[in-house]
């Protein structure tokens, strides 16, 4: 059973510290080698069957969910390292992060400011995986993250290519996606150590579309200080469910599953290959990792113009993610908006207020905004949907 015992040495590699599974939490409990569920794994249940009543509790079940999820998917995302200064000049933004002093790298970033005077705290910033594909409110400063020059994402043959992996090394577990993570969590570490930058770090967004809202989705879950997420056009390795994009699949649909994505691009850690084809002994999937983002803003966007999407495993992914959110009070939290009628990654003009509610609520300063949305035009009707299901879990009130 080569792969259970490379999850557990993954749950026992991985570190403390900022975006890192803590160590609040006495033990992460070991896998169960018998697990098997082809159904979404339960939220409120940890892995040694005792369930989660309180919001420590929950705490604690995310940082065994960060575990897992690095175990099987996204490889060790690495903690901050001894070495990370940085410089601000010209409106960029320059990272330095090493191990030790013959080995650093460094890259940079260009941030767009609105103009006028900053705020006494700073500007509230939005970090674009390529930029990002969104109308960006008045009021909010854009970096553009570069995410190709810390970890390339052509094709399957990308591989270990990227600063962070001449920093750690081209056989590192770490996906691209734990790669652009662990990048963007530097570049936060230097904005607060660089009051001239002028950025308010506690008013932080990350956003991308297609492949780069996976890595957003990605980002907002294992980085805490990211306050608002904003995945577009995520579909499968985002907002999906591997679990629940087969099944759509075995419905008849097109759509992407974990099987091809390993074969596509890097986006996942080598240590995922060995999963693809057995979903049922993962005992994360992708409700789990959105769920890493509450209780802090989560903004989902799908189209389902692009069946590829796989728009069935987008909704039931996100209505079991909600119901983490739920749990702890703040289900308005969680929104997700899925309709067509638009180019992959165009944003549709008709969304912007809801996208603005929550840049008003999570960087704007205005809290109590509501951003109760969670809308679908539920063009998988034929298809035998049922949430009750896939999840049949209770939601708890967590005290
Ligand atoms: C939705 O994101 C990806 C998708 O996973 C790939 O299969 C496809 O090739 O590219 C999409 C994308 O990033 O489009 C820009």
């Amino acid at each position: 059973m080569i792969s259970k015992t490379a999850a557990v040495i993954g749950i026992a590699l991985s570190l403390s510290g900022p975006g890192q599974a803590s160590d609040t939490c006495s033990t992460i409990p070991a896998l169960d080698p018998s697990f098997d569920l082809v159904k979404l794994p339960d939220p409120f249940t940890f892995a040694n069957g005792s369930k989660v009543t309180t919001r420590d509790d929950w705490e604690c079940r995310r940082n065994e969910i960060i575990s897992f999820l690095q175990a099987y998917e996204a490889g060790t995302l690495p903690p901050k390292p001894p070495i990370v200064s940085g410089t601000f000049s010209r409106n960029v933004l320059n990272v330095t992060a090493g191990l030790s002093s013959d080995n650093v790298i460094s890259f940079t970033s260009s941030i767009k400011f609105p103009t006028g005077n900053a705020p006494e705290n700073g500007w509230p910033l939005l970090i674009g995986l390529d930029g990002g594909s969104i109308p960006v409110p008045a009021g909010v400063a854009v970096l553009t993250f570069t995410e190709g020059t810390i970890a390339q994402q052509n094709t399957a043959s990308s591989r270990g290519i990227g600063l962070f992996f001449d920093l750690y090394g081209a056989n590192a577990t770490a996906s691209a996606m734990t790669a652009w993570t662990w990048a963007i969590s530097r570049i936060i570490d230097v904005l607060e150590e660089t009051p001239s930058a002028q950025i308010d770090t506690t008013k932080i967004a990350v956003t991308g579309c297609s492949r780069d809202g996976k890595g957003a989705l990605t980002a907002g879950a294992f980085e805490p200080r990211i306050a608002l997420t904003i995945a577009q056009e995520s579909g499968s390795g985002g907002a999906a469910c591997w679990r629940l994009s087969l099944y759509e699949q075995d419905k008849g649909e097109v759509v992407q599953t974990a099987t091809e994505i390993v074969q596509e691009n890097v986006w996942f850690s080598p240590l995922f290959d060995q999963y693809v084809n057995t979903l049922e002994v993962l005992p994360i999937d992708h409700h789990l990792l959105a769920a890493l983002v509450a209780p802090r803003g989560l903004l989902v966007f799908d189209n389902t113009d692009f069946i590829w999407l796989s728009p069935v495993s987008n909704f039931g992914c996100m209505s079991a993610a909600r119901d983490v959110f739920t749990a702890l009070g703040v289900e308005e939290n969680l929104g997700f908006m899925q309709q067509g009628g638009h180019a992959h990654c165009a944003f549709p003009a008709n969304q912007t207020s809801f996208l603005d509610a929550f840049f008003n609520k999570f960087l704007l300063g205005q809290t109590e905004t509501n951003t109760s949305i969670f809308v679908t035009n539920g063009v998988w009707n034929g298809v035998e949907w049922v949430p009750s299901n896939w999840t049949g879990w209770e939601v708890p009130t967590l005290a």
